[in-house]
């Protein structure tokens, strides 16, 4: 499966719904039925990652789960080298381009090439930007947050990803996030870039996503409405409220 192609052909239409889950929060079976659940619920793919205590054999387990439950496209989204697995089909090779620490910029991008190389998965270059407040992510990925209200500087780092030649601009809020990232912000940054813009963090209501959409997000990442749950039987129609206000404007 040519997964950036198929995310290119969806974003032609509507935006696009990624859920993602976060291989430690859950067991593998468990995670394959929230995506299985997901998926019903009309979310386009699967990312998997999460920033502390990612174990191999976990995130190998979860994959493989989700595999085999669902065939929608399930893409890494590593916080470090630990958080790749063959059981992808691809893989968010990401640079977090506003850390202060070159290790998340370029040094665990090293280190882990050879590992994507000879587990042979798609490799999607995509630029990281964590914003204000930034939560977890921020503080491990030694993020200098770009300020709310400050949408210049996130086009700016976002034309900057751009013409280094990365496939997709990340705005983060942090998982969990109490705010998504702005509207206004989005829209600037959409406004100066010509590489499609995914979302994530905070995004929690139907509200949320119609605003997230409207601004001009491409695609748009929820993780925590489904980990927040106690019954997975809910799991559909949450996604279901969520994909169903994902349209273009
Ligand atoms: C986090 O952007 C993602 O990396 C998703 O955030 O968990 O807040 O939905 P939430």
């Amino acid at each position: 499966m040519d997964v950036l192609n198929y995310l290119h052909k969806k974003i032609e239409n509507r935006p696009v719904h990624l859920t993602l889950l976060d291989p430690e929060k859950q067991p593998p079976e468990t995670a394959a039925k929230i995506a299985s659940r997901a998926a019903d619920g009309g979310t386009d793919g699967i990312m998997i990652g999460g920033s502390v205590g990612i174990s191999q054999h976990t995130l190998d387990n979860t994959a493989k789960e989700i595999k085999n439950t669902t065939d929608l496209p399930i893409i890494l989204f590593p916080g470090d080298i630990n958080g790749i697995t063959k059981h992808a089909d691809a893989i968010f090779f990401m640079s977090l381009l506003n850390s202060r620490n070159p290790y998340y910029i370029t040094g665990a991008q090293a280190l882990g090439a050879p590992v994507v190389k000879k587990v042979g998965i798609e490799t999607i270059p995509m630029g990281y930007l964590i914003i204000e407040p930034g939560g977890t992510v921020g503080y491990i990925g030694d993020a200098r947050l770009i300020p709310r209200e400050r949408p210049d500087i996130a086009a700016a780092y976002a034309l900057a990803a751009q013409y280094m030649g990365m496939k997709l601009v990340y705005l983060e809020a942090g998982s969990g996030a109490d705010k998504h990232v702005p509207a206004k912000m989005i829209g600037t940054v959409k406004a100066a870039v010509t590489i499609p813009i995914i979302v994530g963090g905070g995004i929690k209501t139907k509200e949320d996503t119609a605003k997230v959409a409207a601004s001009g997000a491409d695609i748009i990442v929820t993780g925590t409405i489904v980990e927040k749950t106690d019954d997975i039987g809910k799991i559909e129609g949450k996604i279901k409220d969520i994909t169903s206000v994902i349209k273009r404007h």
